[in-house]
């Protein structure tokens, strides 16, 4: 990890919000982990969003690193992140799922706030610091800082998958933020065919010159790669070996019927992550007497997310209704075929499921990457347990002991799950002794260390 450059993180939103007591608190997930440690042993900054309900605008000092806030009106709020990241660019860069909206007035909001982000981390950097931008809410910001800034590093991070040709041309303002991803010195994705696929656009759409890898505009050279992200692979192994942890998972495979085996999915309510497939793939299951109540369960944890986004509403409605008629369907007095929880679980009980289940079934219809499937087998140091992977999340890349399926294959989802329920004791343990090294090797300390390193050559 370089040490001579301060690192400033830009994002949509801030490492930490108001508790209820208006304390502010650190923010629970994977980035915030990541990059939390990193920037405060740099003495480092944060530049983002504090969240709609806090109106104060002055940086701070938390958790020994500057925070600078950016306000956002609230129909700043409805425009640039309801609208145009939520509605336009998140479903355009994954497959088009539900149709984009485009929307001259949202690429005003979206141009306006890129522009805000892009003076607050401009005041806040020093020469030769490290600027490290992240995710769809702020690709304008590389070009708008360099403009600024030219002394500064610029390194940006996509943690969704970057489209190709055929749909990222559907877009009214492709070249603008093409051009605004090109000024960083490093632009980071999840894996190889986003940063192809980026890089090919670049050249048609934007002038850029040269390589998958080394695109230049005019005389400046600008690096390209994948960079998968990770989790921290030693947090979820400890809370999995807590002897707390331990019997909360014997707890929960005892209030569901100790003999009975639990498939567990972990999810935000969100259209890429393919409930409707699995859930049919199960009822399926059960019709055709692959499963029994009596013997198996399924355990849907669905964390709310974007509620004011028509799509999501009408999403969960249908995925409340596929829960409903297969409970209908198949439960019996005191065992329901699918245990259904819409809300967050606090990180040890998540840990206590992801430990608690036979099968871990992940199938996104698109995924940047899934840290959930990263975080179960980082939950198994009981080297039990199998995970049944979409080929479409940006894991399935590194996992490949996985069982590796297509979500949209009902058949080929009922035979993961069938092999998976089914698989022998020895083989499960060879796969997920091999699964855990991969994360282990490259947990999300390792990320951040190879992607500065690049950005600071
Ligand atoms: C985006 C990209 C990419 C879920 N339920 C609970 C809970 N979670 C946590 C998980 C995990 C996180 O939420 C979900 O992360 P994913 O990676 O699965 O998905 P996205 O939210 O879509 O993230 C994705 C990621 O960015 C990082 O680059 O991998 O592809 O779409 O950490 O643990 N956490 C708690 N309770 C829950 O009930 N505490």
């Amino acid at each position: 990890m370089p040490r001579d450059r301060r690192l400033v993180v830009v994002a949509n939103r801030l490492p930490v919000a108001r508790n209820r007591a208006g304390e502010w608190e650190v923010s629970p997930g994977g980035l915030v982990t990541a990059l939390l440690p990193v920037v405060k042993a740099r003495r480092g900054a944060w530049v983002g969003w504090p969240g709609s309900t806090d109106r104060g605008s002055r940086p701070f000092l938390e958790e020994r690193v500057r925070m600078r806030p950016v306000t956002l009106s609230d129909a700043e709020v409805r425009d640039y992140y309801h609208g145009f990241s939520n509605r336009t660019l998140w479903p355009l860069y994954h497959d088009a799922i539900r149709t984009p909206e485009f929307h001259r007035h949202w690429w005003r909001a979206y141009l306006e706030v890129n522009r805000r982000f892009a003076r607050a981390a401009a005041r806040t950097s020093r020469p030769g610091d490290m600027v490290w931008v992240h995710d769809f809410h702020l690709q304008l910001v590389p070009a708008m800082l360099r403009e600024l800034r030219p002394d500064v590093k610029i390194g940006f991070f996509l943690h969704i998958p970057f489209p190709p040709e055929e749909l990222f041309a559907w877009l009214p303002w492709r070249k603008q933020v093409l051009e605004g991803l090109l000024g960083a010195d490093l632009v980071g994705m999840q894996i190889a065919s986003d940063a192809r696929n980026f890089s090919r656009l670049a050249r048609e759409f934007a002038g850029a010159e040269g390589t998958d890898t080394e695109l230049y505009i005019g005389r400046r050279k600008v690096r390209i790669g994948s960079f998968p992200i990770s989790i921290d692979f030693d947090e979820f192994n400890s809370i999995a070996e807590h002897p707390e942890t331990i019997s909360r998972a014997k707890e929960i495979r005892r209030q569901v019927g100790a003999s009975r085996k639990i498939v567990l999915c972990v999810d935000r309510l969100d259209y890429t992550k393919g409930f409707d497939s699995r859930l049919r793939a199960w009822e399926n299951m059960l019709e055709e007497g692959h499963v029994t109540v009596k013997n198996n369960v399924l355990m849907q944890v669905a964390v709310p997310s974007r509620e004011s986004v028509p799509d999501y509403a009408a999403m969960r409605e249908q995925v409340e209704r596929t829960v409903g008629r297969i409970n209908g369907e198949f439960s019996q007095p005191g065992q329901v075929a699918v245990h259904y929880f819409r809300r967050n679980l606090p990180r040890h009980e998540l840990v206590a499921y992801y430990r608690a289940a036979d099968v871990m079934l992940v199938s996104p219809l698109r995924d940047g990457m899934n840290l959930v499937a990263k975080e179960f087998v980082a939950s198994r140091p009981d080297l039990s347990g199998v995970l049944v992977l979409s080929e479409f999340a940006g894991a399935a890349r590194e996992m490949r002991r996985a069982l590796l399926v297509n979500p949209r294959d009902i058949d080929g989802l009922v035979q993961a799950i069938n092999g998976a329920l089914k698989m022998p004791r020895q083989d499960v343990r060879q796969r997920m002794a091999i699964l855990r090294m991969v994360v282990r090797r490259h947990d999300v300390h390792a990320w951040a260390a190879e992607f500065l390193e690049v950005l600071n050559r």
